[in-house]
């Protein structure tokens, strides 16, 4: 099966066929089952509107597939309560048959964690993965060129904390930053925190040994802003061929979205480690349940208020608008609230 258009207008096209002669029998919903880790042969690298690359784990050769028809169509008529915005995503282990040109993606297993973010469209938000069973998250920042960003940072800590991803926040550019009179990093209260916090320049190499040391054997999706340098640092880790890089832009100081869909590169051929580069988002906004928020900002929790069921938003004074992290969590309560009262009428 082929099919050139966006991947929305496939299900439209699938919604409006005419109803077949046998309309008025009872039409029974297609079975969706997720197939066994041990039937599943490759893993998704990449994934375009009518279909998707991946690698075999037999030769790691990267091979093209359409979607079963069957397959697709049972998947979609899965009563979801958020519909992901592509049948499968970098990382989901699959089943792909045939050979050649005509090589059928079959069946995909159940996923392990994922980082997700809510993508609008037309009809409401739905759930764009951006990489799946994946261990760990290297959310990659800049001291300067695009500016670091906290409310990112917060965002995309809020995603891994609810899918229980590891997490390693990196600040490249570091050839960039100047620390004037000795002042704090913007990113010294994460270094202070739990979090592993990476220093790095790709121009310089600074911090790339540990941080290359912190990938190798694991399976990470990289993440950040547009122009961070996620596709620079991955040519370091595993090799100048991949990716392509694009300068920021230099009246806006902001990345070109050079990187435009997520992208596995393998790093063990027997599938125990890759890297997945994403593309440069300007918007994040964590799949998370609202009043679970506050949770993942752990600072929060043991405050009085929070005791007490308060969510630190509806205009009481409340404890946590004294917490360098307030007014990001803020910001993000009321984004997700937007969504998520939009997707529910
Ligand atoms: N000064 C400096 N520039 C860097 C460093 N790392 C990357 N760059 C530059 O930053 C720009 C953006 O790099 P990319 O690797 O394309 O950034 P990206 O995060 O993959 O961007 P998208 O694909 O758009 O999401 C390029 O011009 C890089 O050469 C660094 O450590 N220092
Ligand atoms: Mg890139
Ligand atoms: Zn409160």
């Amino acid at each position: 099966m082929s099919f050139s258009g966006s991947w929305r207008a496939f299900k439209n096209r699938e919604r409006s066929r005419p109803p077949k002669k046998s309309a008025g029998r009872k039409k029974s919903v297609p079975v969706y089952t997720p197939i066994a880790d041990q039937d599943s042969n490759a893993v998704v690298s990449r994934v375009f509107s009518d279909g998707v690359m991946s690698y075999l784990d037999e030769t790691s050769e990267e091979v093209q597939c359409s979607y079963k028809r069957s397959w697709l169509k049972a998947l979609l008529a899965q009563p979801v309560p958020l519909k992901d915005r592509t049948p499968v995503s970098a990382g989901d282990r699959v089943r792909v048959e045939g050979i050649g040109v005509q090589r059928t993606l079959t069946g995909r297993t159940d996923r392990g964690k994922r980082l997700s973010r809510y993508a609008p469209g037309k009809d409401g938000h739905s759930a764009h993965v951006m990489a799946c069973n994946i261990d760990q998250v290297l959310l990659v920042t800049s001291a300067k060129e695009p500016d670091f960003n906290s409310v990112f940072v917060d965002r995309v800590l809020a995603a891994c904390l609810s899918e229980g991803l590891e997490i390693l926040l990196c600040i490249n550019k570091m050839d960039l930053h100047s620390a004037f009179n000795n002042e704090l990093p913007e990113w010294n209260f994460y270094q202070n925190s739990a979090l592993k916090v990476f220093e790095v320049s790709v121009l310089t190499g600074q911090g790339l040994v540990e941080l290359k040391e912190a990938v190798w054997k694991k399976k990470t999706a990289v993440v950040g802003l547009s122009g961070a340098g996620k596709t620079s640092l991955l040519r370091k880790l595993l090799g100048e061929s991949i990716g392509r890089v694009g300068a920021v832009s230099s009246s806006t100081q902001k990345g070109k979205h050079t990187t435009t869909t997520s992208q596995l590169y393998l790093i063990d051929r027997k599938r125990d480690a890759f890297a997945i580069d994403t593309p440069g988002v300007r918007e994040f906004d964590p799949v998370v349940a609202l009043e679970d928020l506050g949770n993942y900002f752990t600072e929060f929790r043991d405050l009085p208020c929070t005791q007490n069921g308060c969510k630190h938003i509806e205009g009481v004074v409340c404890d946590a608008e004294r917490l360098v992290r307030y007014p990001s969590y803020r910001k993000i309560y009321l984004s997700l609230r937007r969504i998520q009262n939009e997707n529910a009428t």
